[in-house]
């Protein structure tokens, strides 16, 4: 009886009976989104809220960027994503060479930077100087090391770490994050983990419905978040949109969900500045 099928331990559902995130999916609940975000004000002791966008090289900052303001000016844009700057799939040194901060709202900048590279902590040592408001923007990265502190910038207020779904199991970039959060808690500056790339364990865009009840991407996010001693309420997960691709509700929600939450993190930082 040894090989018969009947004695093979049951394969684990797929679906989880609930989700471990509420998120809903209809018209008012994308609006509600849009309108929190574009109503955003910061605390009272900050004039802007500022957040960081990091990760390693290609780990999809700058689409997550191009995403969420592609859904926030979706009127203008007629629908259609726009492009911040060039992407390249597969490169290995990042193709973000500047600090760039882009303007969301009268009331949100948020900073992309140049991606981590494996074995060089140089990056991560830059971030740190940004967060202080110690680099202006438009520095080039190469340099922000070897220029003096020009204190023209603006305070960050929360750090997004960015990781790829496929980077789940990628033992020295965890370990390289994990060191990166712990320096980052050093400074009091909260971190989110945002994890893209998603849409790549589907078959469907509507299947991401279902994101937060598929069984074994919350296995990999656990494994994640225990390795990067980060707690399970801080990680948001996303599929971030090509350029030129139509937006549509599903993916717009759980974009908006993200950033919605990005800025909602910053706050209590803001109070304590
Ligand atoms: N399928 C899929 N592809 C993505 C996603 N996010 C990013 N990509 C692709 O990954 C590649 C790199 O994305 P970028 O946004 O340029 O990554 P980055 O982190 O800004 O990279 P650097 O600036 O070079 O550090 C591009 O080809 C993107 O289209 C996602 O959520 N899903
Ligand atoms: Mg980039």
């Amino acid at each position: 009886m040894g090989g018969s099928p009947s004695c093979e331990p049951p394969r684990p559902e797929p679906l989880l009976p609930n989700p471990w995130r509420e998120v809903e999916f209809s018209d008012d609940a994308y609006m509600k989104l849009q309108e929190e975000i574009k109503n955003h004000q910061p605390h009272p002791k900050a004039s802007t809220t500022n957040i960081l966008i990091s990760g390693n090289v290609g780990s999809g900052k700058s689409s997550f960027l191009n995403s969420v303001l592609s859904e926030l000016r979706r009127e203008e844009l007629n629908g259609r994503v726009q492009n911040i700057q060039a992407v390249r799939p597969g490169a290995q040194t990042s193709v973000t060479q500047h600090l760039r901060c882009h303007k969301f709202t009268e009331k949100i900048k948020i900073f992309d930077t140049a991606g981590f590279e494996l074995e060089k902590t140089e990056n991560a040592m830059k971030i740190l100087k940004i967060i202080d408001g110690e680099v202006a923007e438009g520095s080039k990265f190469d340099d922000i090391l070897k220029t003096k502190s020009s204190m023209e910038g603006d305070k960050i207020h929360c750090v997004v770490l960015v990781i790829s779904i496929h980077n789940a199991e990628n033992l020295a970039l965890i370990r390289f994050y994990k060191e990166f959060i712990g320096m980052l808690t050093v400074t009091g500056v909260p971190c989110q983990l945002l994890v893209t790339c998603v849409d790549e364990l589907f078959e469907k865009t509507e299947d991401l419905k279902s994101l937060y009840r598929r069984r074994d991407i919350k296995q990999k996010i656990e494994m994640l978040a225990k390795e990067m001693r980060i707690s399970m309420c801080n990680v948001l997960v996303v599929s971030n949109y090509f350029e030129g691709e139509k937006i549509n509700q599903i993916k717009g929600t759980l974009l908006l969900e993200a950033f919605a939450q990005m800025l909602m993190a910053a706050k209590p930082f803001q109070e304590r500045m």
